[in-house]
């Protein structure tokens, strides 16, 4: 199902943006309602919800897109990468995005009103520079209840920096995860976060060129005495040789409580591809779902059947 073309279910200013480079889908300013949030042309574009209409087969609507009033990125700090998470306990979604130049890590703290301000200038607490690399090409957040695990930054020159934090927020050193042997630091696409297995500790899914990449996550308790160099991501999936991924997103289409996935892009063999979780990290292989170009996937209920739907951009 695709929002877009629906009369107006999403506002204009969203189909003039020459690129989008980022969707999230949740309730950002707490009123019950499915919000977007986009990040587009170096932009943070918030569009509130309006709900379900009177007719039950009436779209999800949007109100028109608002720009964060906070200016967050210059031309000499570009957003890379974005994903939701829970930064100050309050339920109020928060983001943390990769961004080019010193400090790679990002975190925005909600308003609660789907405004967004820096952690530094909510909190005092600076987000930490250099130990990222300065070109960061994907960003992911394990979360255990409304506490940050790590953040995985993908930088494709310093590869797979790992930041844990205490609790003030302040990092500690880094670790640096390995990749699947053929797969360089610049090979990665997107990094996720899911729970591949059965244990209630959530992984991480990574996307490259050729396919995708898994690390299995150790209990918090463990993760701060982990050593600094041994964990390695292992294979997951490989995709057709003509397929080019840009983006990745979880479901689980078969309902079999196994976390199952749509890789979007582009190719011969299609512009989506579904894969179907084996429960372990791994995923069996790709089938075509979508035709059309993508240039970015979501996932919401849109039109209210307790079933969710994919919302192609
Ligand atoms: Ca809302
Ligand atoms: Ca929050
Ligand atoms: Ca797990
Ligand atoms: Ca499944």
């Amino acid at each position: 199902m695709q929002y877009r073309g629906q009369d107006q279910a999403i506002g204009d200013p969203l189909l003039d943006l020459a690129s989008v480079q980022s969707v999230e889908v949740g309730d950002f300013n707490l009123d019950g309602k499915t919000d977007l949030l986009v990040l587009g042309e170096n932009k943070l574009i918030f569009f509130p919800g309006t709900g379900i209409g009177p007719d039950e087969n009436q779209f999800h609507g949007f109100e028109e897109g608002i720009e964060n009033p906070t200016l967050l990125f210059d031309s000499t700090r570009i957003p890379k990468a974005m994903t939701v998470t829970e930064l100050n306990g309050d339920s109020a979604p928060d983001l943390v995005l990769a961004v080019s130049g010193p400090s790679p890590l990002l975190r925005l703290v909600n308003q609660t009103d789907g405004s967004f301000v820096p952690f530094e200038a909510a909190t005092g607490v600076d987000d930490p520079s250099g130990v990222c690399g300065d070109n960061p090409t994907a960003i992911a957040v394990r979360q255990a209840g409304l506490a940050v695990i790590d953040i995985l930054i993908s930088d494709a020159a310093r590869g797979l920096c790992d930041l844990t934090f205490d609790n003030a927020g302040i990092p500690n050193a880094p670790i640096t995860l390995t990749l699947p042997a053929g797969v360089s630091p610049a090979d990665v696409i997107a990094i996720k976060t899911a729970f591949l297995d059965l244990d209630n500790i959530p992984d991480f899914l990574l996307l490259h060129k050729a396919g995708g990449a898994f690390f299995l996550g150790l209990p918090p308790a463990q993760v701060q005495d982990t050593p600094t160099t041994n964990i390695a991501f292992l294979p997951a999936f490989e995709l057709p040789a003509d397929f080019i991924p840009t983006r990745m997103l979880f479901t689980d289409i078969n309902r079999d409580n196994r976390v199952d996935l749509v890789v979007g892009g582009a190719g011969s063999t299609g512009d989506a591809r579904f894969l179907i979780g084996n429960g372990n990290g791994s995923f069996g292989s790709s089938k075509t779902v979508l035709s059309s170009p993508v240039s970015d996937l979501a996932l919401a209920d849109a039109d209210a059947d307790g079933k969710e739907d994919l919302i192609s951009l």
